[in-house]
C-alpha cells in the first residue's frame, strides 16, 4: 500500500465530479444507512436502494424517513433539508435501476461467491467508468474483484455502524485500483463529513482485525473467566464489552466467518473460539456496570486483552495494513476504544508492553510480537496531518468527532511541527487549516475545562502556559497563513488572529462564545484583536460580551480576513499565495496602549436569547480596559491570563462549562 499524496484528502485534485446517480444493493441495515449518510451530506443525488426482497426495501425507506424526521424533530436539520434529502430516494428489487448509476455500493451478504455474481451482473448494466465498492468487512479487493472486466473502477469502502454518523470509512488501496480512485473517494468522503483511513488489502483490512481478534480472545478468556467479567475488565479499554457488543450486533456468526478467514490466511492462532458455536446471547453486562472479579483475575484478563490488542496493532502496522497515524483514531472513532492501541502503549512504557506481549506469546503461540523497536510504532502527531504544498507545510487540525476543538497535545503538535520545518531553507511558512468542511476549530476541548475552574492562580498559569504557540507565532521568522475552512469558534479564532494573514471560505464564521460558557477567553482574544484591527472594536466588543458571530464577508470587510475563497482548493491555493507574499514581512501585534469604544451594559446582556451573566460580561470589559491601556503586548496579555483565572473561580463558569456538557442550556439567572 502507498501512501496517498495528501493525509488530508481535500488537497487532492480531482478530475472526477461528484457522484450524481448512486445505488445500494443490499437493503439490510448498513446499506440503507450509508445510503442515508450520503442522501444528507448530497442532497442531490438519486439513490436508488436495491434488494431480493420488497420487504426489506419497504422497511429500509421507513427507516430512512424516520432518520429525517427525527434529525428534524432534534432541531438538527429542517424540514426543507429533511424534505431534500427524501427526495430522488427510490427503492427497486429490479437490477435494471443500475442503469445511469455512477457509483454502485454493494453490501450484501459475506458471501464472496454471490458477491462476485452481484459484481459481474452490475458490470454488465453500468458505464465502464461506473464506480464499484463493496462494504465487505472482511473480503480482500483482490478477491472480491478478480473477474470484473474493469476492475480499476473498484475497490472496498468498508463503513462502521452506525453508518449515517460514524465518520470512519476504510478506503481499500489494493494494487489493481486506480489512484485516481482513491483520491476521488477519500476527497469525496473527507467533503462529506467522513474520516477516510487507507488501509491495505489483507483479510478484514485493518480495524476488523483489531475489533475481531479482540473479540476472539474474550471469548477464548471465558475458559477462565464469566462474559460479565470479561466485559467488566474490558470497560478500562472500550466503552461497551465485547460481549455486549456482540450481543447488539449479532455479532458471534461474524466473528466465526473472519477469524476463520484468518486462520485459513494467517495461521491457527486465529482460529475461532470453540464456544461461539454453542452460545447465542452472552449473559453479560451493560456499559458502566460491573461484577465482582478477583484482583490476579483481574490482571490476567486485562495482560491477555492488552496483549491481543497491542499484538494486532504492532502487526498491522509492520505488514503496511494501516497507518500509524489512523490506527488509533479509527479504534477510538470506529469501535469504541476509549484510546487507540498506539497510544496505550506509549503510556504504559515499553517494559510493561514488553511484559504483556512475552506473556501473551507464551500464552497464544503464533500471534504476531514487534518487530522493531517500540518507540518506531508511534505516530508523530496524532491531532494534526501534515502536507507540503509546493513549498509550503500545511497543518490540517485532524479531531473530527470534537469539530476540531483544541487541547493541550493538539497545540504542541502544531508548535512542534512548526519548530521543526522553521529553520528548514526549503519550507516557505505554514498554513493551518481544519479537517473537513465544517469548522477549522471549535475552540478549546470544553471537557477538559471542568478540572480549570477554582482555582484561579492555576487557571491563569494554565493560560500562559497553554499561550506558548500562539506567542511563538508572534515572533515565528516565516509566515503562518490561517485558513478558514468552516467554524472557527473561541481558542479557535484566537489561533487564526494570531496567524500572521487569514483567508476563509465564504461559509465559514467567527465567534467567542466564552460569555455563554461563564468564562472569558484565555488565550489573547480580549487583547490581539484590538491591536491588529483598532478599527474594528466596537464588533470585537459585540463578540467578547454577546457572543455575536461575525461570517466571513463582514471580517473580510472589516480586514480582518484578507481573502474569500469560494471553494477549499482556493482557499488553500489563497493562503499559499499569501504565505509567499507575507515571505520577509513578519506582521507583529502591536505593542502600544489602544483607545477603545464604551463597552456594552452587562446588565441586560443576552445571547442567542438566551440571558448571560451580569458578572462574567463585566469582568470580560474590565480586562479588555486594562489590556487596551498596557503598554506591552505581554503586559496585555498578562491581565487576559489573570481574568482568567479569575472566571474559572465563578458560579458562572461552574454553570456554562457544566451546561454545555451536559446538553441542556445555562441558567445564569441565580450565578449572578
Ligand atoms: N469541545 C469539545 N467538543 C466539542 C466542541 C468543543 N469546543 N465543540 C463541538 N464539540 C463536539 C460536540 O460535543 C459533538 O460531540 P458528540 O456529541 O458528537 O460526541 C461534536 O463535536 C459535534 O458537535 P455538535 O453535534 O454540537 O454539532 P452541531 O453542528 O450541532 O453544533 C456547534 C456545532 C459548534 C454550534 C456546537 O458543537 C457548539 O456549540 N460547540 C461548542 C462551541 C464552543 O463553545 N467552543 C468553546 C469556546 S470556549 C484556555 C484556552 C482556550 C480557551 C480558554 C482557556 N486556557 C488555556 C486557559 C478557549 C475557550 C474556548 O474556546
Amino acid at each position: 500500500m502507498s501512501a496517498p499524496a495528501f493525509a488530508n484528502p481535500l488537497l487532492e485534485s480531482v478530475d472526477r465530479p461528484p457522484p450524481r446517480r448512486v445505488a445500494v444493493i443490499g437493503a439490510g441495515t448498513i446499506g440503507p444507512d450509508i445510503g442515508y449518510y450520503l442522501k444528507s451530506a448530497l442532497p442531490e443525488i438519486e439513490l436508488v436502494l436495491l434488494d431480493l426482497r420488497q420487504e426489506a426495501i419497504d422497511a429500509a425507506l421507513a427507516r430512512l424517513r424516520g432518520y429525517a424526521d427525527k434529525a428534524v424533530a432534534k432541531g438538527k436539520m429542517k424540514a426543507p433539508d429533511a424534505q431534500a434529502v427524501l427526495a430522488g430516494l427510490a427503492g427497486s428489487t429490479d437490477y435494471a435501476a443500475l442503469a445511469g448509476a455512477d457509483w454502485v455500493i454493494e453490501a450484501a451478504t459475506e458471501d464472496l461467491a454471490l458477491k462476485r455474481r452481484i459484481f459481474a451482473d452490475v458490470e454488465a448494466r453500468v458505464a465502464a467508468d461506473a464506480v464499484i465498492t463493496s462494504n465487505t468487512s472482511s473480503l480482500p479487493a483482490a478477491r472480491l474483484f478478480a473477474q470484473l472486466k474493469h476492475p480499476g473502477r473498484a475497490t472496498v469502502t468498508h463503513f462502521f455502524a452506525p453508518a449515517w454518523r460514524n465518520p470512519v470509512v476504510e478506503v481499500i488501496d489494493w494494487p489493481r485500483a486506480d489512484r485516481a480512485l482513491l483520491a476521488w473517494l477519500r476527497r469525496l468522503f473527507a467533503a462529506t463529513g467522513k474520516l477516510p483511513l487507507t488501509t491495505g488489502d489483507a483479510p478484514c483490512f485493518m480495524l476488523d482485525r483489531v475489533f475481531d481478534n479482540w473479540c476472539n480472545e474474550a471469548a477464548h478468556l471465558l475458559a477462565h473467566a464469566s462474559a460479565a467479567q470479561v466485559d467488566t475488565v474490558a470497560q478500562a479499554h472500550v466503552h461497551a464489552g465485547p460481549f455486549f457488543v456482540l450481543n447488539l450486533a449479532h455479532g458471534n456468526p461474524i466473528i466465526v466467518e473472519t477469524n476463520t478467514l484468518q486462520a485459513a490466511e494467517e495461521g491457527a492462532h486465529y482460529t475461532p473460539a470453540t464456544i461461539f458455536g454453542s452460545v447465542e446471547r452472552w449473559l453479560t453486562v451493560a456499559p458502566g456496570k460491573r461484577v465482582e472479579v478477583g484482583a490476579a483475575q483481574a490482571a490476567a484478563i486485562d495482560d491477555r486483552l492488552r496483549g491481543v490488542l497491542w499484538s494486532q496493532a504492532v502487526d498491522i502496522l509492520d505488514r503496511g495494513i494501516g497507518h500509524s497515524a489512523d490506527l488509533d483514531i479509527g479504534c477510538r472513532l470506529a469501535l469504541g476504544f476509549k484510546q487507540g492501541p498506539l497510544q496505550s502503549m506509549r503510556e504504559a512504557g515499553d517494559a510493561e508492553v514488553t511484559r504483556v506481549l512475552q506473556r501473551f506469546a507464551a500464552e497464544r503461540p503464533g500471534m504476531p510480537l514487534p518487530r522493531r523497536a517500540l518507540a518506531a510504532y508511534q505516530p508523530s502527531e496524532r491531532h494534526v496531518v501534515v502536507d507540503r504544498v509546493d513549498d509550503v507545510v500545511v497543518i490540517t487540525l485532524r479531531r473530527p468527532e470534537a469539530l476540531n476543538a483544541l487541547h493541550d497535545e493538539m497545540t504542541d503538535e502544531i508548535l512542534a511541527v512548526i519548530r521543526r520545518h522553521e529553520a528548514d531553507a526549503q519550507v516557505a511558512g505554514f498554513v493551518l487549516t481544519g479537517w473537513g468542511s465544517k469548522a477549522f476549530c471549535a475552540g478549546a476541548d470544553i471537557g477538559r475545562f471542568p478540572s480549570l475552574l477554582g482555582d484561579a492562580g492555576a487557571a491563569a498559569q494554565y493560560a500562559r502556559d497553554c499561550a506558548r504557540l500562539l506567542v511563538h507565532l508572534d515572533r515565528c521568522a516565516k509566515p503562518v497563513v490561517a485558513a478558514l475552512n468552516g467554524m472557527a469558534l473561541g481558542g479557535g479564532f484566537e489561533l487564526a488572529m494570531r496567524c500572521h494573514a487569514l483567508v476563509a471560505q465564504r461559509h465559514a464564521t467567527m465567534q467567542l462564545p466564552e460569555i455563554t460558557l461563564g468564562i472569558v477567553p484565555g488565550l489573547g482574544a480580549m487583547v490581539v484583536p484590538y491591536r491588529r484591527w483598532p478599527a474594528a472594536a466596537a464588533v470585537f466588543h459585540g463578540m467578547l460580551a454577546r457572543a455575536d458571530r461575525l461570517s466571513a464577508a463582514q471580517a473580510h470587510e472589516l480586514g480582518i480576513v484578507d481573502d474569500l475563497a469560494d471553494t477549499f482548493e482556493a482557499l488553500i491555493a489563497k493562503a499559499v499565495a499569501r504565505v509567499h507574499a507575507l515571505a520577509g514581512r513578519p506582521r507583529p501585534v502591536a505593542d502600544a496602549a489602544v483607545a477603545l469604544p464604551a463597552w456594552p451594559d452587562g446588565a441586560a446582556a443576552v445571547s442567542g436569547g438566551k440571558r448571560l451573566s451580569a458578572q462574567l460580561v463585566a469582568l470580560t470589559g474590565r480586562a479588555v480596559r486594562d489590556a487596551a491601556a498596557a503598554r506591552t503586548l505581554a503586559d496585555a496579555l498578562e491581565v487576559g491570563y489573570r481574568a482568567f483565572g479569575e472566571s474559572a473561580c465563578t458560579a458562572a463558569a461552574r454553570e456554562g462549562i457544566a451546561a454545555f456538557l451536559e446538553r441542556r442550556a445555562a441558567d445564569f439567572g441565580a450565578t449572578g
